[in-house]
């Protein structure tokens, strides 16, 4: 590979061997392969409440446990590193930070698995307290293995926070990689140069980001603390509280991550610049500001919570939520309007996960509100609204990104639409029995379910092995491309 035209960033990766390029092909293959083994277990789960194959409760349990985890830490890790990809650049990031936060998140990651497959580990991926504690199917030691791994996935997304925070400051300034001074010319840079929009995803993502990880911290420690000293006293609603700043905010941010990659990526298929302006930085500052507040939303059955973190809740779910969306979504629109858009794989997902995104938003903001979380709370609405914008989503984004990145330039050819076909009906049918057995009333989290969730789990193994087959196909395009890419460009351009 030669480095000559590619600037210092690239040396600092060869004197470790590892270029950017390199770094992202890997986090992109490493994360697809979890991704799809994951999604196999999700599909041997509908398969089991569908009553298809037999699966001890135990098992399920264990099953949930991983794929949960796993696949959070798993969204995580992909739309950081496409995220970096375009920072890099803008920030003068340097490859070996992002080697190292990678590492600390698989090998955490890694670790939970082993709790979670050789010692069954199994009581849901927000593991609540005292329920660790008191599984009887799984030994001690798997508790505290499962914990030590949540730190490291912990760890690893702190070292990718402090890294961008502290180029931010050194190329911006928080304030101004808020793009705070195109509303106070008082900040106004002599080069007039401002933070493009996905910088100023970055500084959002960067901080809330070290918040969510210093509570997990806190947390696991916490938690690590009681499994060594079982005397060691923890408080149930302060644990509770602490697992869903840190487990909600982790699974939230990546939509922020993946919003920073929509700004960067969409300019490349409508030929059109995304530019900032003054409704990017207010809107940015008050998702900075809101996104760490919205947590309570999973503690409106807890009658001991102060009503007004209740109210409080209810309403950041709302402020947080809509201005970034409104802005993305709005903003993608806008610059697609009229433009010679390429549809490409890599559009095409963005394009679809843009409305996963929507719908998942607003199947999310009626459960975050009180009324109708006094009947949908821990039903299948709720894997219903996450599967919307995870699934229908982020993880669109990734592949749309995982597309780009692989060379999205020759249109697609018809076997590879076949499967963006399937794809999409998989998972369209397969999201609508989730709906349906939220609407129903079937409870979320069982291995197994009152009726009609037997019925609706069988039709939605059905359509999970359409998605599943569809997914395959994709990658399978996607990762020939690259291959074939691959070796004919040194750099690509962003
Ligand atoms: C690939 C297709 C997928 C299938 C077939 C699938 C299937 C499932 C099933 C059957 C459940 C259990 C629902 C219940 O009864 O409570 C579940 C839960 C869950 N899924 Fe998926 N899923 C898929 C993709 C994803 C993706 C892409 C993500 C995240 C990026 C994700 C994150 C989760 C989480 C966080 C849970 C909750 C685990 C818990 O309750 O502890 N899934 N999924
Ligand atoms: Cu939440």
């Amino acid at each position: 590979m030669a480095l000559g035209n590619q600037g210092p960033v690239e040396l600092y990766g060869a004197e470790m061997g590892v270029t950017p390029r390199w770094m992202v092909a890997l986090s992109l293959c490493i994360g697809f392969g979890l991704i799809f083994f994951l999604g196999m277990v999700g599909g041997v789960m509908k398969a089991a409440q569908g009553d298809i194959v037999h699966l001890s409760a135990a098992t399920f349990y264990a099953l949930l446990t991983l794929h949960g985890a796993g696949m959070i830490a798993t969204v995580v890790v992909l739309t950081a590193v496409a995220h970096w990809h375009f920072l890099r650049r803008l920030l003068n990031l340097r490859v070996e930070v992002l080697v190292f936060s990678v590492l600390a998140i698989v090998w955490g990651l890694l670790a939970a698995a082993a709790a979670i497959l050789v010692g069954g580990f199994g009581p849901g991926w927000t593991f609540l307290y005292p329920l660790p504690f008191i599984g009887n199917t799984w030994p001690v030691w798997s508790t505290g293995l499962f914990f030590f791994g949540v730190l490291f996935v912990g760890i690893g997304f702190a070292i990718f926070c402090i890294d961008l925070l502290a180029s931010i400051i050194r190329e911006y300034g928080i304030l101004n990689g808020l793009a705070l001074d195109t509303i106070f010319p008082g900040l106004r840079r002599a080069d007039g140069k401002v933070a493009p929009p996905t910088v100023i995803a970055a500084t959002m993502v960067a901080i809330d980001g070290l918040l969510t990880a210093a509570a997990g911290t806190v947390l696991v420690i916490a938690l690590l603390a009681h499994w060594a000293m079982p005397a060691f006293p923890v408080d149930p609603l302060w644990i509770k509280n602490l697992t869903y700043f840190f487990g909600h905010t982790i699974a939230n941010l990546t939509i922020y991550l993946s919003a920073g990659v929509i700004y960067a990526v969409l300019p490349h298929y409508t030929g059109r610049p995304w530019h900032t302006n003054k409704i990017y930085a207010i809107s940015w500052t008050t998702s900075l500001l809101f996104v760490p507040w919205a947590w309570p939303h999973h503690l409106y059955m807890d009658f001991v919570q102060a009503p007004w973190l209740q109210i409080f809740g209810e309403a950041s779910t709302y402020i947080a939520t809509i201005p970034a969306a409104v802005v993305t979504i709005f903003g993608a629109l806008l610059l697609v309007y009229r433009s010679d858009m390429r549809w490409r794989i890599g559009s095409t997902f963005f394009m679809a996960g843009l409305l996963g995104w929507l719908v998942g938003g607003v199947a999310a903001m009626i459960d975050a509100t009180i009324p109708f979380n006094d009947v949908l709370h821990n039903t299948l609405w709720v894997p219903a609204h996450f599967h919307t914008y995870l699934l229908g989503g982020v993880f669109l984004f990734v592949i749309g990104f995982a597309s780009y990145f692989a060379g999205d330039d020759a249109p697609t050819p018809p076997w590879a639409k076949v499967f963006e076909w399937l794809f999409f009906i998989g998972m369209i049918g397969f999201l609508a029995m989730f709906y349906a057995g939220g609407i129903e009333g079937v409870p979320r989290r069982e291995a197994v379910q009152p009726a009609p969730g037997p019925l609706l789990a069988m039709i939605g193994t059905v359509f999970a092995g359409v998605l599943l087959v569809g997914m395959t196909g994709l990658l399978i395009e996607i990762f020939r491309r690259g291959r074939r890419n691959g070796a004919s460009r040194e750099s690509d351009a962003t």
